[in-house]
């Protein structure tokens, strides 16, 4: 019989890569999502017909449980959450209530409808914020600069207590940052490859962004849905770093984009204090040894590979929305 899956967080980037492998697994795949006045489901449109969704909200209980019983599920991957760390400085509370609490909400509904389910838990790099070792692995101690992070914190630490409380087979994976043609635009590689592909097309002629010399180790999120998966095929439940294990520059990330499409970065790029956050995580580098030893898990896209795979589907994204605009 197929295997039953429910994705939270479906119609995000992560969820629309998982939703796609374990379709190709063979999976029965069931997605949470949530009413919005516009539908956003772009990300999955392409295999909406071989989905199940389920309406509910990481901060309605009833509806997480609602979706336990309506998918049956063998596995449950938590991904959902406000996961921009600039709003959590805004909305605050929102955050704690979604990212860190929506994970106690959904771990109680499976203790209480069926304790054998397979819980993922999308834990974030942003853990580690001020970072009190280089690389960061599992062992390293946590330090969030921001009301994400300190979520993400709770997040993680609830998994771990599920785990030992009641034996639920709970993994939590320390994801650095992941990203693709689909990563949403208000992150700052696709702000950036959006905005180098509009320069480029004559449709914009300045970038604006905040910190430049902030450090990132960027992998891309079709490799890094592959580990989250293979935590929940393991005998034993745990937590895993996901990473490349190199670390780039913002600067570094706007050189490669502009120099692809043989544009001089520095015509273009202005510093806006509006993108300062009022704390900043400086360097992330994570150590995935855990995930390849164990997981047998490697990272199959670099840095200018995927800088450029982004560039390109930007530049095709405006090309086709030109052709549509203008009734071609
Ligand atoms: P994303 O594109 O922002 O997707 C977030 C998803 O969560 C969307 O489907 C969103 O639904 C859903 N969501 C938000 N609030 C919700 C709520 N209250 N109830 C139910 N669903 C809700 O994020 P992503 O990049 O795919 O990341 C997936 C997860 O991994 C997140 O938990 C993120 O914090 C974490 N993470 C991401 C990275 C990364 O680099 N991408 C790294 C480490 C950890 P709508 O479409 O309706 O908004
Ligand atoms: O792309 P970002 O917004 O990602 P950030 O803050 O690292 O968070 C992402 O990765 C986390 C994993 O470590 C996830 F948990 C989280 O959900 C999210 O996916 O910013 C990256 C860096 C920051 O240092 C920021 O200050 O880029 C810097 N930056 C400089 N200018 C900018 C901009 N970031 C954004 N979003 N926009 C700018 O204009």
């Amino acid at each position: 019989m197929a295997k039953r899956a429910l994705i939270t967080g479906i119609t995000g980037q992560d969820g629309s890569y998982l939703a796609e492998l374990l379709l190709d697994l063979g999976y029965d795949v069931y997605g949470l999502v949530r009413r919005t006045s516009t539908q956003n489901f772009e990300r999955i449109a392409h295999i909406q017909h071989r989905l199940n969704l389920i309406s509910g909200d990481l901060s309605d209980q009833t509806s997480l449980q609602e979706a336990l019983i309506q998918a049956n599920p063998d596995e449950v991957y938590n991904l959902a959450a406000q996961s921009f760390v600039q709003t959590s400085w805004a909305q605050p509370v929102f955050t704690g209530d979604v990212t860190a609490l929506g994970v106690t909400r959904l771990l109680d509904a499976i203790r209480h409808i069926n304790p054998t389910i397979r819980f993922y838990q999308a834990t974030s790099s942003e853990i580690f914020g001020n970072v009190r070792e280089v690389p960061q692995r599992e062992t390293t101690p946590f330090y969030p600069r921001s009301p994400y992070g300190v979520a993400k914190v709770y997040g993680h630490w609830i998994t771990v207590n599920y785990r030992e409380s009641y034996g639920i087979h709970a993994s939590s994976g320390i994801l650095f940052n992941h990203e693709s043609p689909r990563r949403g635009f208000e992150f700052v590689t696709r702000k950036v490859t959006r905005g180098v592909a509009m320069i480029k097309l004559g449709l914009a002629h300045e970038l604006h962004l905040g910190n430049l010399d902030a450090q990132r180790d960027w992998g891309f999120a079709g490799d890094y849905v592959k580990a989250m998966w293979r935590m929940l095929q393991e005998d034993t439940p745990g937590d895993y770093v996901i990473a490349t294990g190199k670390t780039w520059s913002v600067q570094k990330l706007v050189e490669t984009a502009f120099e692809y499409v043989d544009l001089d970065w520095r015509d273009y790029v202005r510093q806006d204090p509006s993108f300062i956050r009022p704390a900043e995580v400086d360097l992330l580098v994570g150590d995935p040894t855990k995930a390849s030893t164990i997981l047998g898990w490697e990272p199959s896209v670099g840095f200018v590979e995927l800088v450029r795979m982004m560039v390109d589907a930007d530049l095709k994204l405006l090309q086709e929305n030109a052709v549509t605009a203008a009734g071609v």
